[in-house]
């Protein structure tokens, strides 16, 4: 029951619980966005009831009006005639609906034929596939839509799949750690057996591998491969192994690396590959994310084209170069032009984030 709040007010928490469902699907649904459906019923007696909830669960399955509107009715009596049911209800969704035949039928369409009344829609989809045509098709069916309900939080939600569809391009996330006093590691060379400079606590690595499960393809430089042979999984957080992406221009990377395990597909770029050409490319195998892991010179050129979206740094309790070991060689972390923002500390090590 709402009828204590405003009408602006109930469209808002309907919106917010469309943002809260759709992230259930977060690391299932990629390249496809996130998606949250409520479907709620104006009732005379009892003012308005959710009667429906739904989401986009997985990659290639049904849309999240679907399961809402399959969820209302297996969970209510339908004691009036189905269609007088529909028209007292008002759908809210993060998403335009879409329009298009894909993997499944247009939602819109589902909509229509369920005479579904009012529907409330958080942001247009930028899929051209659909972009504006959904609520079109809605409207000239006499449905009453309403646009932008939330508009800035669906879009950060989707902020990946936005990326890909406006700007076409991954959405790319900047990731490093560092100590106070700016040091990546320490200089190591491929025959040397010195050990990385470990910066990063067990909590800190576990937000790493959340992040990697967030992001549809990690990539890091060709150092980073020969000195560290990261695997660059998710084992320490659920969802799916990114696409790993790497640079071999002076082919030295041979297949006993652990990129090159069945865990993910990965893609090598040589020949003089630049980083926009990169992210072309990914555009066009549908990739909307990727989280570059370093090392500084890959970091250090990415943010000389401009090419980002969000920077995150951790930096640890300690310092590479001290009176014990003043004779050690660092590698220095990349030179970000701008001011990050304090986020948090986790176990003494602090996190600074910069969203674009
Ligand atoms: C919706 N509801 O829950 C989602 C939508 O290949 P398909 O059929 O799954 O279509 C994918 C496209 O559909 C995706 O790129 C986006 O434009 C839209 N996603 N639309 O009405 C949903 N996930
Ligand atoms: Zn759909």
């Amino acid at each position: 029951m709402i009828s204590a709040i405003s009408y602006k007010e109930g469209h808002e928490l309907y919106m917010q619980r469309c943002l809260q469902l759709a992230l259930l699907g977060e690391y299932y649904v990629a390249p496809n966005p996130m998606v949250g459906a409520v479907l709620v019923y104006h009732d005379q007696a009892r003012g308005d009831v959710v009667v429906g909830e739904g989401w986009h669960h997985r990659f290639g399955q049904a849309h999240a009006e679907v399961n809402c509107i399959m969820d209302a009715e297996r969970r209510n009596r339908i004691i009036e005639s189905e269609d007088a049911f529909y028209r007292n209800c008002t759908l809210y969704i993060n998403l335009e609906p879409c329009s298009h035949y894909g993997k499944t039928p247009p939602c819109a369409e589902l909509i229509i034929k369920k005479h579904i009344s009012h529907v409330v829609v958080g942001m247009l989809d930028p899929n051209p596939l659909v972009a504006g045509k959904g609520v079109r098709m809605l409207q000239q069916s006499g449905v009453d839509v309403q646009v932008g309900v939330l508009e800035a939080q669906c879009r950060f939600l989707n902020r990946r799949f936005v990326c890909l569809h406006e700007k076409n391009r991954p959405y790319v996330i900047l990731k490093w750690a560092q100590t106070l006093d700016g040091y990546i590691d320490v200089q190591r060379s491929y025959d040397d057996d010195c050990v990385p400079l470990v910066i990063s606590n067990m909590q800190t690595k576990q937000m790493v591998h959340k992040m990697r499960a967030e992001n549809m393809a990690i990539m890091v430089g060709t150092n980073t491969v020969l000195l560290d042979n990261p695997k660059l999984t998710t084992t320490r957080w659920s969802g799916r192994n990114p696409i790993r992406v790497t640079l071999d221009r002076h082919h030295v990377l041979d297949k006993t690396y652990h990129i090159f395990s069945d865990q993910a597909e990965t893609i090598v770029y040589d020949d003089d590959t630049t980083f926009p050409h990169i992210l072309n490319d990914l555009a066009l195998r549908k990739v909307h994310s990727i989280l570059v892991e370093g090392g500084t010179k890959l970091l250090n050129h990415i943010i000389s084209t401009g090419l980002y979206d969000e920077v995150h740094v951790e930096v640890g309790n300690m310092n590479l170069i001290t009176p014990h070991k003043p004779n050690l060689y660092g590698v220095k972390a990349p030179l970000f032009p701008q001011m990050l923002q304090y986020k948090m500390t986790v176990e003494g090590n602090k996190l600074y984030e910069l969203i674009r």
